[in-house]
């Protein structure tokens, strides 16, 4: 179980913090302001590992290293960017990360339509309305979402994509999704490789919401695309982030059955488990991990991952702001604390199930 933290000062939680958070045992970070597209150099991330290290935490996982627009287009260009991507990889191995979180979205990353929406509790959260979205263009959701930002950066929309936004949209109208299915695969050819070399799992991200949004592809939405994407480099080595809230957000996904398939299959690497709460099927709220306040059965979707053998790494995903917590829009201390003690509470429970079980018969027999 690990948390997300962000270094240099770009998070409101410590990793003292994170520390004292029962059976945390690393964090997933990133170095947020190494520009898309360049190394990201390892003497910044041996002192990045020292510090988390002498937290008492480990960095196993690193979320994301973003893939440069040039290499998603298809561009010439791309070859320079993706040898910079594998130095990366390189310098990640040398601090002994295991896993690489990343997306294969186009332009947005994830994408919500208020980041600070009320819940009856006096909680806030994230949340998503289709129409809102599509009668605002996308500039403007980028102010939305920054001017809500606090002050922290956030991951995916980072000031040199955004501008570029407007033209980069332009540009994928006329993308069929083969092509954009052949952008992943040459990606995914040059890269799983050294991934394999490095033991390095790679871990991509479905895309937020799964769902088209401004004429843009979206292909790793659902068990279909996902079953394509595997399908394109038959490696373990080549895997998934499954990321529950994500996929979760359209109702028509089946969770626990796409968890089922996947995580027998050995793909799944990395897991991002938070519940949806579904207004319809294009509108949603992100709300508290219990199965309670959302749409998902939580414990249908750990059970999934526990029976079929999930050993990646799981963390808790976006949180609500309580208890008047300042921090980055989903990425407060402490309903992603919360979240932690859910989720490893029906991991225990459902792991004693399996294994108590015949014992416990025995045991509380009245005979
Ligand atoms: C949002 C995150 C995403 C995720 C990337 C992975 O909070 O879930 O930004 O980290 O898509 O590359």
């Amino acid at each position: 179980m690990i948390m997300r933290w962000f270094p240099g000062g770009d998070d409101s939680v410590t990793l003292k913090q994170i520390k004292q958070v029962p059976g945390v045992s690393g964090v997933a970070t990133c170095l947020p302001d190494v520009p898309v597209g360049e190394v990201w150099p390892l003497d910044r991330l041996i002192a990045l590992k020292e510090e988390i290290n002498n937290a008492g935490l480990e960095v196993e996982v690193i979320e994301s290293v973003n893939i440069h627009e040039e290499i998603k287009k298809g561009l010439p260009t791309r070859d320079r960017y993706i040898e910079n991507y594998i130095k990366t990889m390189a310098n990640l191995a040398a601090i002994g990360v295991k896993c690489l979180c990343y997306n294969f979205m186009p332009v947005i990353d994830w994408a919500r339509s208020d980041l600070a929406t009320p819940l009856p509790d006096g909680s806030t959260v994230l949340s998503y309305r289709h129409e809102q979205v599509l009668k605002m263009n996308p500039a403007k959701i980028a102010d939305v979402m920054l001017s809500q930002a606090r002050g922290y950066s956030l991951p995916g929309w980072e000031p040199e994509r955004l501008a570029a936004m407007a033209a980069d949209i332009e540009f994928y109208q006329s993308m069929t999704p083969e092509d954009y299915w052949k952008n992943i695969k040459y990606f995914l050819a040059a890269v799983v490789p050294y991934a394999e070399k490095y033991g390095i799992k790679m871990a991509i991200h479905p895309d937020d919401p799964p769902w088209p949004l401004y004429g843009l592809p979206k292909l790793i939405t659902n068990a279909e695309g996902i079953r394509t994407f595997l399908s394109l480099y038959d490696s373990v080595y080549n895997g998934l982030t499954l990321c529950t809230g994500s996929l979760g957000a359209n109702p028509d996904n089946n969770l626990p059955a796409l968890i089922r398939e996947f995580t027998a299959q050995g793909r799944v690497h990395f897991a991002h488990i938070r519940n949806v709460k579904h207004h319809s099927s294009r509108d949603f709220d992100e709300c508290a991990h219990l199965s309670s306040c959302g749409n998902l059965d939580m414990y249908a979707i750990v059970k999934a991952f526990y029976d079929n053998g999930f050993d990646g790494y799981i963390r808790p995903d976006h949180g609500r702001m309580i208890w008047e917590e300042k921090a980055r829009p989903g990425y407060g201390l402490y309903d992603r604390a919360l979240g932690v003690t859910y989720l490893l509470g029906l991991w225990e429970a459902i792991s004693k199930m399996k294994t108590e079980q015949p014992e416990e018969n025995g045991v509380s027999s009245p005979q």
